[in-house]
């Protein structure tokens, strides 16, 4: 018997590190922040901040070590544009950033909150002042969505978490131009019962690339009386088949313990969007919503992950 669960993931010493008092205009709160490192090492957060409509846009916040002395934007860096865009009607949310390299910027993809409920919609920036908008590629409902940086085959690949009934879970989809997507399949199911991920799934942060496969931190839903509980897992999938997956771990590896994860907006949340790998391409920087109302740091190891999950039980024998 082991002595005690491992400690995959460390809280910063500073956290939460932003907060709506960090905001240069008046916000309600701030979290479930996308993130990526800039050419030149500067980390961007974008952030998302809702106002007291409820609704919520995106703003950058770029800081030189990750951590502290934040630089946000004075006003919202990406807004819902429903004019447009009707299906941004109640705001936008929870966006996830990838770098892709053939087309030398960074795409966002984000919850576009309709009025028939939320729906995954895409965009590109070179810099995070301009943003070209492809619309809602995965109608409602549907969320927790990422595109991986390059082409598999060909194609590109988008994870996504449509829901179809009471059980909710992740999907990858491709697409030849980043317009027109199929090829639909199940990519990780919730489990059942007692489970900690039981119910619901969805993807965290976009997958790492590593040797050994796509890295996957997601999140799952436990419905309780008290209440739903986010906690976060891993699992790992094949390269060249992303929706194989190839290790699950059994134990969730971090959840809401902290009483700025315990309490606030929505209790009992832990949320990331976004990580960096920093140049040593092992130490992680998870940043995440607690309780929906403010942003954690969280610092772990790629080559830590790999291990954790290398121990786990064989996909076969992880009952559902
Ligand atoms: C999910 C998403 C997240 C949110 C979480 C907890 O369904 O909407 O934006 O952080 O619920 O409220």
């Amino acid at each position: 018997m082991r002595e005690r669960y491992s400690d995959l993931f460390h809280r910063h010493n500073q956290n939460p590190i932003l907060t709506a008092a960090h905001w240069p205009y008046p916000v309600s709160t701030v979290f479930n922040p996308g993130a990526v490192l800039l050419a030149d090492g500067t980390t961007l957060l974008l952030c998302r901040v809702e106002d007291r409509r409820g609704h919520s846009h995106l703003s950058a916040a770029r800081s030189a070590n990750g951590v502290d002395q934040w630089e946000i934007d004075h006003q919202p860096t990406f807004m819902a544009d429903p004019a447009h865009y009707p299906e941004e009607l109640w705001g936008i949310e929870d966006p996830r950033l990838t770098f892709v390299p053939e087309l030398n910027k960074y795409a966002i993809v984000y919850t576009a909150y309709s009025r028939d409920g939320p729906g995954v919609a895409l965009a590109f920036t070179e810099d995070f002042q301009k943003f070209e908008r492809f619309g809602v590629i995965m109608p409602p409902e549907d969320k927790d969505a990422a595109l991986l940086p390059h082409r598999i085959d060909g194609q590109w690949a988008v994870i996504h978490r449509p829901v179809s009934g009471p059980r909710a879970h992740m999907w990858i989809s491709f697409s030849p131009d980043l317009q027109n997507w199929g090829t639909h399949k199940l990519m990780l199911k919730a489990r059942r019962g007692a489970w900690w991920d039981a119910s619901k799934i969805g993807l965290s942060s976009p997958p790492i690339e590593t040797p050994q496969g796509w890295l996957v931190i997601y999140h799952g839903v436990r419905q309780t009386a008290g209440g739903c509980l986010y906690r976060l897992g891993l699992a790992l999938f094949d390269l060249h088949s992303p929706d194989q997956c190839l290790k699950r771990g059994e134990e969730w590896i971090f959840g809401p313990q902290e009483p700025y994860e315990q309490h606030g907006d929505v209790g009992n949340v832990v949320f990331p969007c976004g990580h960096t790998v920093a140049a040593d391409g092992d130490t992680v920087h998870l940043y995440y919503g607690a309780a929906d109302t403010s942003i954690g740091l969280a610092i772990g190891s790629v080559r830590a992950m790999l291990e954790w999950l290398e121990q786990q039980p064989g996909i076969s024998t992880t009952k559902d």
